[in-house]
């Protein structure tokens, strides 16, 4: 049994180092909330959501996150008996969707009940590997010189991969440049839905740059004509925005929407259902990688014990932490050498939260007792 005694729910707000520009916006803030479970032995399990401000990413917030958790999701919890963390997706299926919402209380759990057993939350979760390979997100800059000369910055910190944000007007030009810098670097674009069919004969430009995937180019709730695209493409289709669930991904591969997918904990409800999507990944040789929510420390320590399960074969984009903020909230901060990470091998996540930083950071605290 998982008897909680105590939820606390640490609202935080901080600000990114560099504003982070993709082709639905500029994001310069991060608000969030840090989920403290403790059970009646005094473990402590920390979770983080995940949302942004703006519902342009998914249709969750800030603020519906918070809604939902002290809502419905809290009241879930007390309601009914918890044995193992994979029993928290069914007690909150009354609940429709708000998955971030969810994967933030259910990754606190995760990490509560891996500090009961004593062991790392990567083992916990079945996972093997003792480092993780980390490439790197650039969002849209101003200027393709400007993208260069970012990018020679970020090899040179060891990062085993680049992705590019593309969206209309900067794709063919843009990618022939970069390809033109970087012959043999292992480079992806991601459009975070800006083109459709339509776009096709574009699309079909950018096989030329020898990507080594093409990431949701198409409508976010699709995946009819992202298969018919990747029949036409050399160029694998990695798929985010389009898989919420183990079911979407057992229909995107069967129709052969996609050879990658992208697994984010909070896009697809939790831990649970991230390891259920993997295993199916492994059964039917589709890759996988790890994607990211601009995470503070807590969801990026979830992101790494996620990476070490076995078909996390290409680099995720799990870099380090002060390549996001001035201070995180965690301690020891997530270092990148050499293009990996070092899984940590103390009990749950393996990082303690830095009180005095957090703080710094909190505008306000709620308590739920049980
Ligand atoms: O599409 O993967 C995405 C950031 C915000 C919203 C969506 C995406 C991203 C990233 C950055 O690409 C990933 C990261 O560095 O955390
Ligand atoms: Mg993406």
């Amino acid at each position: 049994m998982i008897s909680i005694d105590t939820i606390n729910l640490h609202k935080l707000s901080m600000t990114l180092n560099h504003p982070f520009t993709t082709s639905f916006g500029t994001l310069h803030h991060k608000d969030l909330f840090i989920i403290e479970v403790i059970d009646k032995k005094d473990h402590r399990g920390y979770g983080e959501t995940v949302a942004f401000l703006t519902p342009w990413y998914t249709e969750e917030t800030v603020q519906t996150n918070e809604h939902i958790i002290t809502d419905f999701l809290i009241d879930l919890l007390r309601d009914n008996p918890l044995n193992h963390p994979d029993d928290v997706h069914d007690i909150f299926s009354p609940i429709k969707g708000n998955r971030m919402a969810k994967a933030s209380l259910e990754g606190a759990i995760w990490d509560l009940y891996a500090k009961q057993l004593g062991i790392p939350l990567a083992k916990a979760l079945g996972g093997v590997a003792p480092k993780i390979d980390v490439g790197i997100s650039i969002g849209i800059q101003t200027t393709t010189t400007q993208l260069i000369e970012t990018i020679h910055r970020q090899l040179e910190q060891g990062y085993k991969r680049v992705k590019l944000k593309i969206k209309p007007g900067l794709d063919v030009e843009l990618l022939r440049e970069v390809r033109q810098a970087f012959p043999d670097t292992p480079i992806m674009a991601d459009a975070n839905s800006a083109y459709t069919l339509h776009d096709m004969d574009l699309l079909k430009q950018l096989v030329d740059f020898n990507l080594m995937m093409i990431e949701q180019p198409l409508a976010h709730d699709d995946i009819i004509d992202h298969a018919k695209l990747q029949t036409e493409l050399n160029t694998p289709i990695c798929l985010d925005e389009s898989i919420h669930s183990y079911e979407d991904a057992r229909k995107a591969i069967e129709l052969g929407s996609c050879k990658v997918i992208n697994i984010k904990i909070g896009r697809v409800g939790g831990l649970t259902e991230a390891k259920k999507i993997h295993d199916l990944c492994l059964r039917h040789d589709i890759a996988v990688w790890c994607g990211g929510m601009l995470e503070a420390g807590i969801g990026r320590a979830h992101n790494i014990a996620l990476t070490t399960l076995p078909q996390f074969i290409l680099p995720g984009d799990t870099a380090g932490s002060s390549h996001y903020w001035q201070q995180d909230i965690i301690t020891p901060e997530v270092i990148v050498d050499d293009g990996v990470i070092h899984v940590p091998e103390k009990p749950g996540i393996g990082y303690d939260i830095n009180w005095d930083v957090m703080k710094q950071y909190t505008v306000d605290v709620k308590k739920f007792k049980f």
